[in-house]
Order: C-alpha cells, then structure tokens, then sequence
C-alpha cells in the first residue's frame, strides 16, 4: 500500500506530482504542495477518483455532447430522453464549489483501527467551478411533472461495473436539495468537463461530497426511496449511532446514513508536512470549509497542543460551497512544534478535537482537527 503511494501518475493532462493510490480504476491524490497556491484548483492538480470506469473516459481529454443522451425517469409523468446538445441552448448557473471524496483522510481513521478502502492521506479534495443547467430548469423546459411520492433523485453513471458481483454506480440524493441546487454540468473551471472527471455530462450537487457528483450521467429516476443499489445501500454510508473501534457492522438503508453532506472541516496547507523551517516570523495558511449551510465563522489555531488558541485571519469566501482561505503568523523558537487548525461555522459545528468518535467501518468523513508537525531548527 505504502508503495503506490510513491508512484507518480503519467496520465496525459494530470500533474506527474499527482500519487497514484490505483491504476485501474485510477485514483490520484493530490499532495498539499498542489493545493496551495490557486484559489481554483487546476484539472492538471485535482485528485481523480473513479470507482468504476468508462473505457472511454481515463484521460483529461474530451468525449463529444453531441450523441450522449441520458434519461430523466421513475415518479415522472412520463419518461423524457434527453440529448446532450440541448443543454448548450439553456441558461447555465456555476458554482464555485469544495470536490471531496468521502473517503478523504481515512488514513487517519486506520491508525485508531483498520479502515477498508482506499487509502486516502488529505490530498482527496480540492475547490473547483462546476457550470451547467440546473436540473429545475430542465424539468420546467420538458413541463415534467414529477410525482407527489418522489422524496429522491437517482443518478446513474454510464460506467461499467468494475466486477461481475457488484453494481453499476449509482447515488440518491434528496429531491428537494437537487431541485434547489443540482445542475447538469458540462463544464470544469470553464472547460468542456475532461472525460476522466466526468464529462461531457455530470450530475452536480454543491455541499455534497465527491460520491454524489455522478460522472458520465445516464439517467436519473425521481423516487420515493433510497436505492438499494450496492454503491448507496452498503458502501458510502456511516452509522447512525457510534460503533465501537473495529466492531462489524451490517448496513442497513435504516441503520446508516449516505456519505451526503460535507462535515466541517480545515486544512493546513502551508508550510508543507515535514518541512523544516527556521526560527522566526512564519505565516500558516490553509483552507477551511463546510456544506454551504452556514458561513464558517472563525478558524482557530494553536501552536500548543489545544491549550492556547488564537483566530486566523480569513479572507472573505468567494461562495458558500468553496472553501476558504486562511493565514496565521507565528514566530517559532527551535525545536519540534504542532500546528491544530479547527474550523468552526455559524451553526455552531465544529471539527472534533479527537476524530475517534467519528469512527466508522469503512473510514468515511473524517474531519479532526487538523495537525501539522514542523521542526524548526
Ligand atoms: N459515474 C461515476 N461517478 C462517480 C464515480 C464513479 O466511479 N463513477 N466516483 C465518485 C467518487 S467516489 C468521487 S470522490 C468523485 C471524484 O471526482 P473526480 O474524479 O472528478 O475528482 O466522483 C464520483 N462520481
Ligand atoms: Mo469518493
């Protein structure tokens, strides 16, 4: 595990930087270092995470809008095909928006106890501007009436299962939230979308992470019930109730919760994990974030293990779904100091000193207080 986690990517458009966590599907990490200079992530740096894959659709190039349909179905009047192209005559809407994969930070998780899946250090995230046709308008252009029943939307990927024993990809989202914000995106930081990030057509849903933004859409069916597909009813999912460090757990649509909603969280960015740095003035700078519920309030950081804690300047957030961005200064005498930065939004919510209690089986949300140790000589 720890070896592929040194291989550097050499697909075409990625960032040779990027670490591949898989090949096949490709999963690349994005290291610090490629996060903390744009305020939009680049394509060339943004973390890929494909759990199934679309043979076409494993590079940075693009798959042509013209003959991709998918269809809108399930408590619907009647079944509309939709096609591509038509979405390029319509309004478009962007969002400003924090990428996140569910799994990000579950390496924080095994060293309490062993998590299963992938194993992402901090580098599965970065802010990117997703820009397309809201589904609302969609709906109102076809006068599609949806039925009174339908609590959710379905989206299903045009991917290939990547086994014969499990499912294609597929989320449940709650209608009412895609009905306000969910937009059928066709462009990337205001590019056609690449083919490996989804494109030419991705179900968008800000506040949400990475799971529920659903690649190379094929279809989406209005219903009453969560699927119980095997990538929404098994996997992606945390327990309601807190379970014990490394007890098994049997997922029920009843028992757990999808991985839907961003948790608070922040992230040291600069100086890099396992720079050394000399004795004096330094800035910190890092990130922080939530599910666009509410404004982040403050950002506190402490050079003292939790007993001090001072508030970082923020700059003023360019959306609520981005993250934003924060400075500190501190001076440092030598020796071996940690950094803790917690974000804290205006609901109240907070990262949790001690991540534990956030525990689950396959190691999804992690949000803890993030800790950064620097030597200073
Ligand atoms: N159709 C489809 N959509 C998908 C996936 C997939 O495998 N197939 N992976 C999901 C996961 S788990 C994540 S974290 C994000 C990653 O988005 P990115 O690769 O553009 O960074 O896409 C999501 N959408
Ligand atoms: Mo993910």
């Amino acid at each position: 595990m720890a070896e592929s986690h040194l291989r550097a990517t050499s697909i075409e458009g990625k960032d040779v930087r990027l670490e591949v966590l898989s090949e096949n599907p490709a999963v690349l990490e994005t290291p610090q270092a490629l996060l903390v200079e744009d305020a939009v992530t680049p394509v060339s740096n943004l973390f890929v995470r494909n759990v199934q894959r679309l043979p076409a659709g494993v590079t940075a190039e693009l798959l042509p809008l013209q003959g991709w349909t998918f269809e809108l179905a399930g408590l619907i009047d009647r079944p509309v095909p939709i096609a591509g192209e038509e979405l390029l005559g319509m309004d478009q809407v962007e969002y400003e928006m924090v990428l996140q994969c569910s799994g990000n930070g579950r390496t924080r998780f095994s060293e309490m106890f062993p998590v299963s899946g992938v194993a992402w250090g901090h580098g599965g995230i970065a802010n990117v501007r997703f820009a397309g046709v809201p589904l609302l308008a969609l709906l109102e252009k076809h006068d599609a009436k949806i039925g009174r029943e339908a609590k959710f939307v379905t989206a299903e990927g045009k991917d290939l299962r990547q086994r014969l024993e499990v499912q294609e990809f597929e989320h449940s989202l709650p209608l009412a939230d895609c009905l306000e914000t969910s937009i059928l995106a066709l462009k990337l930081n205001g590019e056609p979308m690449p083919a490996i990030h989804g494109g030419p057509v991705r179900f968008v849903t800000p506040g949400y992470y990475g799971a529920m933004q659903i690649k190379w859409l094929q279809r989406l069916r209005f219903e009453s019930i969560e699927s119980t597909n095997f990538y929404h009813a098994v996997e992606y999912r945390v327990p309601k109730t807190r379970v014990r460090h490394g007890e098994a757990f049997n997922f029920t649509l009843e028992n757990s919760v999808p991985t839907w909603k961003l948790r608070i969280s922040s992230l040291i960015l600069d100086p890099e994990a396992s720079v050394v740095l000399t004795a004096g003035d330094h800035t910190f700078r890092g990130v922080a974030f939530n599910d666009g519920d509410a404004p982040i309030e403050c950002v506190l950081v402490s050079f003292d293990r939790g007993k001090s804690w001072r508030s970082a300047t923020l700059q003023p957030s360019r959306s609520r779904y981005a993250w934003c961005r924060w400075t500190i200064q501190k001076s440092l005498a030598p020796g071996t100091h940690e950094v803790w930065s917690r974000a804290i939004d205006a609901l109240g919510r907070a990262q949790p000193l001690d991540a534990s209690i956030y525990w689950n089986p396959n190691g999804y949300q992690w949000n803890g207080v993030c800790r950064l140790e620097v030597r200073v000589v």
